[in-house]
C-alpha cells in the first residue's frame, strides 16, 4: 500500500508503512519493516529514507540491484546508537552490512552515525545488499533515518568499488566510526578522496585534528595504547596510500602523490590483549601453579602461603625457560588496546 504524501514530515504511527515525500523537488520513498515483520524489499529505484516501525524494533532492509544501478550511498541524518564496549564490539546496538563487495560480509558498526555516509557496491553475483539496525530493548535510542541513494553505474557520483566512504572535496576531516568514544573491533575499509576533478590534484597531506577540527579536547589518534612505538604496525592501523601502515602515530604532515587518495583502515579483532599472565591474579595455590600451562610454559610460579591467613598467600613466578627473544616484561604490561578512541583526520588536495 502507497499514499502519496504531501508533506516533508511522515508520521510516525502511520500504519501504511511506504509513503512518498516531496523533498527538495525530488520524490522521496519511506521505508520501514510491517508491523511484526523483520524484513522489508527496498526496491531500489529512487532515493528512500529507512526508518524503524516503532522504537526498538530490528528491520533488515533488502535493497535490490535494479539494471544499469551499481551503488548505493548510505547517509545518516539522524542515527545515534549505543557505543562498543571496552572490547570494540557493538554488543547492544549494532548495524550490520551483508552482500556487499565494499566490506566484509557482516561488517557492523554503532554509536553515533548522525552525518556519517556509506558506500556499497553491488557484486556481480548478489542483486541484494543488506542492512540491519539493530537496537536493543535495554538502548537508550531506538529510532533512526538512513537515507538510500541508488547510483546508477553511468553516473558521476559513483565511486570505486572498494570506498566504503568518499570525499569529493579539496579539503576534509575524516573520523574512524564514533570517534571519539570507544573504537571498534573488526573492522577493514577504505575511505577515499576522489572526484572527477582527481586529473587536477597533485598531492594530498594529512594531519591530525586540532581542536578546531569539532573534537576539542579529545586525542585525534588512538588506535593503540602502548609506552613505546613498535616497530611494526600489525593490530589496529591505518595506511594512507603511498606510506607504511601507521598504529602509534602520523607524522605531523603526512604527504603523498599516490593515486588513488586513499586511507585503509585496519582494526583488528581485539580491543582486549589474550590473557594477561599476571601473579597477583593468582588467589590460591592451585591457580598459580596454573599460570605454568596458561602462559604456554613460558613461566613456573609457585604459591607462598600466609600462615597467619587461611587461604591467603602470594603467587611468584619466573621465565624459565627464556626462550630468546622473547620480552617477558610484555606479559605485564597495561593491555595495549585499552581505551582506545579511534582516529581523526583532515586533509588537503593541492592542485
Ligand atoms: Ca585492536
Ligand atoms: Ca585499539
Amino acid at each position: 500500500m502507497k499514499i502519496l504524501h504531501f508533506s516533508k514530515f511522515t508520521t510516525f504511527l502511520i500504519v501504511t508503512l511506504i509513503t512518498i515525500t516531496l523533498v527538495s523537488g525530488q520524490w522521496e520513498y519511506q521505508q520501514s519493516c510491517f508491523y511484526g515483520e523483520n524484513k522489508v524489499a527496498v526496491d531500489g529505484y529512487g532515493r528512500t529514507v529507512l526508518f524503524p516501525a516503532y522504537m526498538w524494533s530490528s528491520c533488515t532492509f533488502l535493497i535490490k540491484k535494479n539494471p544499469g544501478f551499481c551503488q548505493i550511498r548510505l547517509d545518516f541524518p539522524s542515527y545515534t546508537s549505543s557505543s562498543a564496549n571496552s572490547a570494540g564490539d557493538c554488543d547492544t546496538d549494532r548495524l550490520t552490512v551483508r552482500n556487499s563487495v565494499t566490506v566484509n560480509d557482516g561488517f557492523s558498526t554503532c554509536g553515533d552515525l548522525t552525518g556519517k555516509h556509506m558506500y556499497l557496491s553491488f557484486g556481480d553475483n548478489c542483486d541484494t545488499i543488506e542492512i540491519t539496525p539493530k537496537f536493543s530493548t535495554t538502548s537508550p535510542f531506538g529510532y533512526y533515518n538512513i537515507e538510500v541513494t541508488p547510483i546508477p553505474c553511468s553516473s558521476p557520483d559513483l565511486v570505486p568499488t572498494y570506498c566504503l566512504q568518499n570525499y569529493n572535496t579539496s579539503t576534509g576531516v575524516v573520523t574512524s566510526f564514533d570517534y571519539p568514544k570507544q573504537q571498534q573491533n573488526s573492522q577493514q575499509y577504505t575511505i577515499c578522496v576522489h572526484s572527477q576533478k582527481v586529473e587536477d590534484w597533485k598531492e594530498i597531506s594529512w594531519k591530525r585534528c586540532t581542536s578546531e577540527d569539532g573534537f576539542p579536547g579529545s586525542s585525534p589518534f588512538s588506535m593503540i595504547s602502548s609506552d613505546v612505538p613498535p616497530s611494526t604496525c600489525d593490530t589496529d592501523w591505518i595506511a594512507v596510500n603511498g606510506d607504511q601502515p601507521r598504529c602509534f602515530n602520523v607524522p605531523s604532515n603526512l604527504r603523498s602523490t599516490w593515486k588513488p587518495f586513499l586511507i585503509n583502515v585496519n582494526f583488528d579483532e581485539m580491543e582486549l590483549f589474550p590473557p594477561i599472565i599476571d601473579p597477583e591474579f593468582a588467589t590460591s595455590a592451585a591457580s598459580c601453579i596454573g599460570l605454568r600451562p596458561k602462559s604456554g610454559d613460558l613461566f613456573v610460579c609457585a604459591w607462598f602461603a600466609e600462615p597467619s591467613h587461611v587461604n591467603s598467600g602470594t603467587c611468584q613466578c619466573d621465565v624459565s625457560p627464556v626462550v630468546p627473544g622473547f620480552d617477558p616484561s610484555v606479559l605485564f604490561e597495561p593491555s595495549p588496546d585499552v581505551g582506545n578512541i579511534g582516529f581523526c583526520l583532515k586533509y588537503e588536495v593541492q592542485t
